[in-house]
């Protein structure tokens, strides 16, 4: 299977070139369920070590349905297949100029949740542009083992987040292990709740917010993915569903620009414009995700029949 790696400030991708499964022609969100179903010794087999690595996200490219994209693409990390990734999508952008497929200017990609569109300023820079992302719920208050009541904001931005402003713990790079224990029981108490996102949809990333680090920084976040690996990036899903709350709540307005700091101290530059599709939810916005990525692999993932891990190690 031929695969290329990239990090997008500091959170890796694998992008399959060849060699993944026939997911036979359907809409991209049929072939991503039959992904997610069919073959998930596979997909997990690719991310988790000793294949993968700690927090990569698959990228598996497929035929786009729709002729105007440049390619399709399922995402996956070692828990689930998502329904799309800002920092993978930046990734595969950096990715698809590496191997010659686009050049710098705006290209679409279909994913399992709609269309984005990247924009390729150098063929590191990189601008997302995301599907309509709105907040669902605010200020939800939750009674979360081991902490209290935490509240925070629901919304979606090609996943679903519960988004918290006041971290119960300091967004610090030495906490991280804290901020993970924070952000398990806060998606446990989640769960036990029944707590969903819109159409029944499962929040399975839990975004804490802290004060900035550095003088441009808006915010420094700390992001839990499904798989309980925290986004070394700050996370594109995320920033855009972020924006959305910051949209409602008046504290940003469209075009304006922010930095979001990561955990480990890289960065996103953000904005938004107001959506004008007649059926996205009120309140949505369109976010704009800007970031780098640089390839660090091309490589080709041997599958021995006879490895006794080559389904990862799963404990
Ligand atoms: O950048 O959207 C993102 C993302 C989702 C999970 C990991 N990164």
């Amino acid at each position: 299977m031929l695969i290329v790696d990239s990090h997008t400030e500091g959170e890796p991708t694998r992008v399959i070139l060849e060699g993944g499964p026939d997911l036979g022609s359907g809409s991209l969100s049929e072939r991503a369920a039959r992904l997610a179903t069919e073959y998930k010794d596979f997909y997990r087999s690719v991310v988790l070590e000793p294949y993968g690595q700690e927090a990569m996200v698959g990228a598996l490219l497929t035929e786009p349905t729709n002729p105007e994209c440049v390619a399709g693409v399922i995402y996956f990390d070692a828990a689930a297949v998502i329904g799309m990734c800002g920092h993978g999508t930046i990734g595969v952008a950096a990715t698809l100029a590496h191997i010659g497929k686009i050049g710098i200017g705006t290209h679409k990609i279909e994913t399992p949740v709609g269309i984005v569109e990247v924009t390729l300023s150098d063929k590191n820079t990189i601008t997302v542009r995301n599907i309509d992302s709105y907040r669902f719920k605010k200020a939800i208050t939750l009674e979360v083992e081991g902490i209290g009541k935490v509240t925070g904001d629901i919304a979606y931005g090609g996943n679903w987040f519960f988004m918290v402003d006041d971290s119960p713990t300091p967004v610090l790079p030495s906490n991280i292990r804290g901020l993970t224990e924070a952000g398990i029981a806060i998606r446990e108490a989640i769960y036990a709740q029944g707590i969903k996102g819109g159409n029944d949809g499962i929040i399975d990333h839990i975004v804490l917010y802290g004060p900035a680090l550095t003088e441009k920084g808006h915010t420094r976040n700390f992001v839990l993915c499904p798989d309980d690996a925290y986004d070394r990036s700050p996370c594109g899903t995320g920033c855009s569903a972020r924006l959305s709350c910051l949209a409602a709540d008046n504290r940003l307005a469209p075009s304006e620009e922010i930095y979001q700091e990561s955990t480990i101290g890289s960065g996103y530059t953000l904005s938004y414009e107001l959506s004008t599709s007649p059926t996205a939810p009120k309140g949505s916005i369109v976010p704009s995700i800007t970031g780098q990525a640089f390839i660090t692999r091309e490589a080709t993932l041997i599958n021995n029949p006879n490895d006794p891990l080559k389904k990862g190690i799963v404990l």
